[in-house]
């Protein structure tokens, strides 16, 4: 009987493998025809907390677990005694156009007392391995060979044939019930045999008792005096037929019918105790079939990915069965757009995986390590990369996912206040370029990149985006000290420069450029009035002066805010026809720099638009031209939001098949674009790419920062025919729109809260549609 009911499972769990290519969900699939060979082949799964990337190997298989929490370092005293009192002559310098001089001081002087590389900083680490050897299965002759990761249903899956027998694994991260599984299946009675181990190359004890693995250590705080975050992962492994037994601290299974793993983990990072948490979680998932744990996950899953779909070209996707490494390596000949939508539903799912409300937001790799040391400790960067992080977020429909955000920046909000203080002697918070799980806000150590003090306040703008796209205001007086504290530290810190006497922000950098001056073929980037810094600061008080006028809050503050503001320094354009990047205009050290920070006013800004500002957009357009359309992952990804806010459909698809490109060279080396996994190669693996590239691909289809509902602002040649439904944009209202020819057809405005829009289509003349709460409306274009 059981062997029966095993193969009946086995049958279901691949069924849907084999549905129509046309259909959408399995159009949403990401496939390969062989084991990873690289980390960079592996699926990524995960439910906001916990992480799992299966390599599908045939005889052994590798899967990479992660918690979101798993931090090394700790809370501590980044302070510089001598900071403050540097501070002046610092500015003195810069005031005069020593800038060389006030960078040594700053290198001198400036910089926090413990940076990161200091073992307090920390890392996000990975959990750890879970092993499976398959000592029963001839590697030498397999076929049929097929590994999958079903985007709608947050499940991979492995399939193999082997001596006569099919095998099948199952994987996923429930989101309903927070436990990981995997199932292994296979066609013949009684022909799985597998020995289950945990492992991690560093402070972990294993041990194993009947079908239970346990994992537990304890992270290096830094600081002898605090404990580190203590971890636990365990593991059950249940059978149906055969024997199980422990050995060598593995539990082995011979003969069996079905294995099912289920493991989760828990650490002390939020306090509580984890083992307990761990056990608790295994008991209430126990009992239940694994169908029963995948429908309840898939659930949870599709409740917020099945927000949104999105079709580019007819629908039929002839493409759809060819591997992922075939279509990322063809995807620049043009003819595969469902390539773009299955890209675009990724960096969704991507970011449904990597983060839940009660979580910390998606760091440099989501939650996805397999290192003790993560590149760039895994941290959060605030001069591009946490931000990018959630583009995806407002127009992806994910607003509950911007929640962890919200958390991770009112806890930096003490710090920052400390930092404004110990550095600035001034009230409101900063940050600056690091962050981490320990509230880190100082300068870093290395002022020519990690003094630019703008990175709280970008996060504020973020928080500020969040409220345009939900219009909570329970929510904004949640998220409004944190805009006001941003806001009131500029407020105090803005100096008088000479020559326009406009307020600027000094000492600061343009991340993470350098020019050239005084001669001297040695960068310097330390400067005051970046022209981003300008950009951040104005579009910080308007949005805090805007919040207090809808809290009906701080008249007078915001009113200082906006007088503030007419003093900022406003974007200007040089002599060659591009957008300065600073005060004066430089040489830059780096024509083709990856940062295009004084484009933050086309994006993710709304000050430069080419409806408003032809000549800043015509500006913008030939900065772009100068910075070139290479650059790192998230640089390229960046260019497409740019790209498509000039709406040049064309140009912002070119920037995608850039971003697109294979990062895996013939000779096995790697470079910049996107893996086989389709994660995005800095490189390394850096997931804010993914995510700005699908706000990229958004932003060609849909704007809505210019006061009005633009459909289709940027749409290339290739993509004449499509649909998206569900898109949220600004004003809290979600889109649907159909289009054929590149002319929209019909476009559906649902609105929460009700309102006023303007929508414009291209051709068409602008419309206006008032909307009940709760109300919707579909506007039918053309006379087709
Ligand atoms: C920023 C970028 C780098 C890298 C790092 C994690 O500082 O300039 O390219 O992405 O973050």
């Amino acid at each position: 009987m059981k062997s029966l009911f095993s193969v009946f499972v086995f049958a279901c769990a691949f069924a849907c493998a084999g549905c129509a290519a046309s259909d959408e969900g399995d159009a949403a699939t990401l496939r390969f025809d062989r084991p990873a060979a690289i980390w960079e082949e592996t699926l990524p799964l995960g439910n906001g907390r916990l992480g799992m990337m299966p390599d599908g190997g045939i005889a052994r298989e590798r899967v990479v677990l992660d918690e979101e929490s798993m931090w090394s370092g700790c809370e501590h005293d980044t302070r510089n005694p001598g900071a403050l009192a540097a501070l002046p002559a610092i500015r003195r310098l810069l005031l005069e156009g020593r800038n060389a001089e006030a960078q040594a001081l700053m290198y001198e002087r400036f910089t926090c007392s413990r940076g990161s590389d200091d073992p307090a900083y920390g890392s996000y680490e990975t959990l750890g391995s879970l092993v499976l050897e398959f000592p029963g299965i001839d590697t030498a002759a397999v076929d049929d060979y097929r590994r999958e990761l079903s985007l709608r249903d947050a499940v991979a899956t492995t399939r193999f044939r082997s001596g006569g027998t099919t095998y099948g694994r199952r994987y996923f991260v429930s989101r309903a019930d927070d436990v990981a599984v995997v199932e292994l299946t296979a066609d013949r009675p009684g022909a799985i045999d597998v020995a289950v181990a945990l492992s991690r190359p560093a402070r972990a004890a294993t041990t194993v008792a009947g079908n239970l693995l346990t994992m537990e250590g304890t992270l290096d705080s830094g600081d002898p005096a605090i404990p580190g975050v203590a971890y636990r992962v365990r593991s059950v492994v249940e059978a149906e037929g055969g024997t199980t037994t422990e050995c060598a601290g593995r539990v082995s299974v011979a003969g069996a019918d079905r294995v099912v793993i289920r493991w989760t983990a828990a650490t002390s990072y939020r306090g509580g105790d984890c083992a307990a948490r761990v056990d608790s979680l295994l008991a209430g998932s126990a009992g239940h079939s694994v169908d029963r744990l995948a429908e309840a996950h898939t659930a949870a899953h599709r409740s917020l990915f099945d927000r949104v779909s999105l079709r580019l070209g007819d629908g039929t996707a002839p493409q759809a069965a060819a591997t992922t490494p075939e279509r990322l390596a063809r995807f620049a000949e043009g003819a595969d757009p469902a390539f773009a939508a299955l890209y675009f539903q990724y960096g969704r799912y991507l970011f449904i995986s990597s983060t839940r409300p009660g979580s910390l937001p998606p760091n440099l790799q989501g939650i996805w390590a397999n290192t003790i040391r993560t590149p760039w400790n895994g941290d959060y960067h605030l001069n591009i990369n946490v931000e990018m992080n959630h583009w995806i977020a407002g127009v992806g429909n994910l607003d509950e996912l911007r929640e962890p955000l919200l958390t991770f920046t009112q806890r930096m909000v003490p710090s920052g206040e400390r930092t404004a203080r110990n550095f600035y002697g001034t009230g409101g918070w900063c940050a600056h370029v690091l962050a981490n799980a320990w509230n880190f806000t100082a300068p870093a150590e290395n002022p020519a990149w990690g003094a630019t003090n703008t990175g709280g306040a970008w996060l504020a703008l973020d928080l500020w985006d969040r409220f345009l796209f939900n219009r909570d205001t329970a929510y904004l007086r949640a998220a409004y000290p944190v805009l006001r504290g941003a806001a009131e530290f500029f407020r105090d810190n803005l100096v008088e420069e000479p020559s326009h006497g406009w307020l600027v922000t000094a000492p600061t950098s343009s991340p993470e450029n350098g020019f050239l001056v005084d001669g001297s073929e040695r960068p310097v980037q330390i400067c005051m009035g970046s022209t981003m810094d300008n950009q951040i600061v104005r579009a910080l008080f308007g949005a805090t002066a805007d919040a207090a006028a809808l809290l009906g809050r701080d008249s007078c503050f915001a009113a200082q805010l906006r007088r503030t503001a007419l003093r900022l320094p406003p974007d200007r354009i040089a002599e060659g026809g591009y957008l300065m990047e600073w005060l004066e205009d430089y040489r830059e050290a780096e024509p083709h720099h990856r940062h295009v920070s004084h484009l933050f006013g086309l994006y993710p800004g709304a000050e430069i638009t080419p409806g408003r500002t032809p000549e800043l957009a015509a500006a913008a357009r030939e900065t772009l031209e100068r910075r070139g359309d290479e650059g790192t992952g998230w640089s390229r990804a960046w260019k497409i939001c740019f790209w498509a806010r000039l709406h040049d459909g064309d140009r912002a698809l070119r920037l995608l098949g850039s971003l697109l490109t294979p990062a895996v060279g013939p000779d096995g080396g790697h470079g910049s674009g996107t893996y086989p996994n389709l994660l995005c190669a800095h490189p390394p693996f850096q997931i804010d790419g993914n995510f700005g590239g699908a706000a990229g691909i958004a932003e060609m289809l849909l704007q809505s920062h210019d006061g009005a509902i633009d459909l289709l602002p940027a749409l290339p040649a290739a993509w004449l025919e499509g649909e998206f439904r569900g898109l949220a944009a600004r004003g809290g209202v979600e889109v649907d729109c159909l289009w054929r020819d590149g002319r929209v057809v019909r476009c559906t405005l649902r609105s929460r809260a009700g309102g006023e829009f303007a929508v414009r289509a291209p051709g068409e003349k602008p419309r206006r549609v008032v909307l009940a709460p709760g109300g919707e409306e579909t506007l039918r274009f053309g006379r087709r």
